[in-house]
């Protein structure tokens, strides 16, 4: 679509609804206020006008507001129909819209694409736009304002400027190159700097991992042997059915999430197939057994489920972070470790019950303990996404290069740092970004 089309879009919720906002961005929104409402009114005020379509029939009574441009969220003239929220209020309006020259609907994220065609927003804050009107806890809303309102831009920008400054010191020095001294120097007054950042985007590449897990859901898996009552377990937790028990070994083949909050964390709780050895023939089960070791390899959390009256084989991770022991109600009295079948033991660290109920309390208390101590800060993350992470690590390869670099390569040196440089522009989106952009406008609804 090019910038000449006005677009439109219905920018609130379902309908029906209370109220349906129909926005307008592009040369012609002005245009088609005026031959709805009769005129244009003040611009930046809500005002009441009846709408009326090309045969003079109403279409509706509406708000209405007249946003020109620049100073809008898209950069162009704007403006917004505040309908009576029906189905055919809105059908009948579009129809009116689309019968005038160069008005066209929108595409998902479009109006914010053109929000940062015209610079009115960076491909950071764009992110964090999406994750934003993702959001569904208090803290992945906390995080995408923290992208959507600039501060990681100015974070990248910030380290952007320090690379920025070392490569033009360095241009100085090579422009003097005659002077052996002025090189040595100028080598000698890089290195710290360009250590010293290597380690703040390390440290920023550490916390990128709980930002993820804050965005996506923090994973708790369940496993251990068939029977243990793993699947029990995960019904209880979660309040519901989602997983089905059986006391037939192997019933479980299919990985089964159900989300929860925990401590106003988002938690997606994963059962698993149980983990035990079976014939080749039992494929089904080898495949469901296959999936359950991927999924506590991309656990945040592994709780590895035994009971008194199945012997378990190894805990599949060196270390679970919680050994649960179901079934407390068979246990003849309380138990403190079990044993697997080749005579390892384990220290249990919560006793449950899954069939009665008894310590599934106590069991979530501790997983939100958990989760909130990993958490913890989380939030305030600046590299959240695959990309940033990407970025980052190309950045460090090319501050570590230029860091390898003996003096006689200055001229190297100098290139490794214009390339980081560049790096780290991607992530606002300065330069190189035409691919990523497809991607990233992709998951913005229409009207967005
Ligand atoms: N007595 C008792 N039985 C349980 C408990 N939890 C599960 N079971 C039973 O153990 C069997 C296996 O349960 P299931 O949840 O399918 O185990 P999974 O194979 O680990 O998923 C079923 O017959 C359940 O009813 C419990 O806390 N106490
Ligand atoms: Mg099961």
């Amino acid at each position: 679509m090019t910038a000449q089309t006005t677009i439109f879009a219905l920018s609130s919720g379902s309908l029906p609804a209370g109220i349906a906002v129909v926005r307008l961005s592009g040369p012609s929104a002005g245009r088609a206020v005026q031959e709805l409402a009769g005129d244009l009114p003040a611009p930046r005020r809500a005002s009441l006008r009846r709408l009326r379509g090309r045969t003079g029939g109403l279409v509706d009574e509406a708000l209405v507001l007249w946003l020109p441009g620049p100073d809008t969220v898209t950069g162009e003239d704007m403006a917004e129909f505040h309908l009576h929220g029906s189905a055919a209020v809105v059908e009948k309006l579009s129809a009116e819209l689309l019968a005038l020259p160069g008005m066209a609907l929108a595409g998902p994220g479009e109006f914010t694409r053109r929000a940062f065609a015209n610079g009115r927003m960076d491909l950071t804050q764009v992110e964090g736009l999406s994750d934003l009107l993702a959001a569904q806890t208090e803290h992945q809303r906390q995080q995408a304002l923290r992208l959507f309102s600039g501060d990681a831009s100015s974070v990248f920008e910030d380290w952007r400027r320090q690379v920025i400054a070392a490569e033009a010191s360095l241009t100085a020095a090579i422009d003097f190159n005659e002077e052996e001294d002025v090189g040595v120097q100028a080598l000698a007054d890089l290195r710290p700097r360009l250590g010293q950042l290597i380690r703040t985007l390390e440290k920023a590449l550490l916390q990128a991992g709980r930002a993820g897990a804050l965005r996506d859901g923090f994973k708790v898996v369940l496993t251990g042997p068939p029977n243990a009552g793993k699947s029990s377990l995960l019904n209880g937790l979660a309040g519901r059915d989602a997983a089905i028990i059986s006391s037939e070994a192997g019933t479980t083949r299919d990985v089964i999430e159900v989300p929860v909050m925990l401590a106003d964390y988002r938690v997606i709780l994963t059962d698993t197939a149980g983990l035990r050895s079976v014939s080749a023939d039992q494929g089904v089960e080898q495949e469901g057994m296959r999936r359950a070791q991927a999924e506590v390899a991309a656990a945040d959390i592994v709780l590895w489920v035994v009971a008194p009256d199945v012997t378990a084989d190894a805990s599949p991770v060196a270390q679970p972070d919680l050994v649960i022991l179901n079934k407390s109600d068979l246990a003849s009295g309380p138990t403190q470790t079990i044993r697997t079948r080749n005579g390892e033991s384990y220290t249990v660290d919560l006793a449950v019950s899954a069939m009665t109920g008894a310590g599934l309390d106590r069991l979530l208390q501790r997983l939100g303990e958990m989760i909130s101590a990993r958490m913890m800060g989380a939030e305030d993350a600046v590299v959240v996404r695959m990309r940033h992470v990407a970025a980052l690590q190309r950045t460090i390869r090319l501050l570590n290069d230029a860091l390898s670099v003996e003096k006689m390569g200055l001229e190297v040196m100098a290139e490794s740092l214009r390339e980081a440089a560049q790096s780290l522009a991607s992530l606002t989106g300065k330069v190189d970004v035409e691919d990523v952009l497809g991607q990233i406008f992709s998951e913005f609804c229409i009207g967005k």
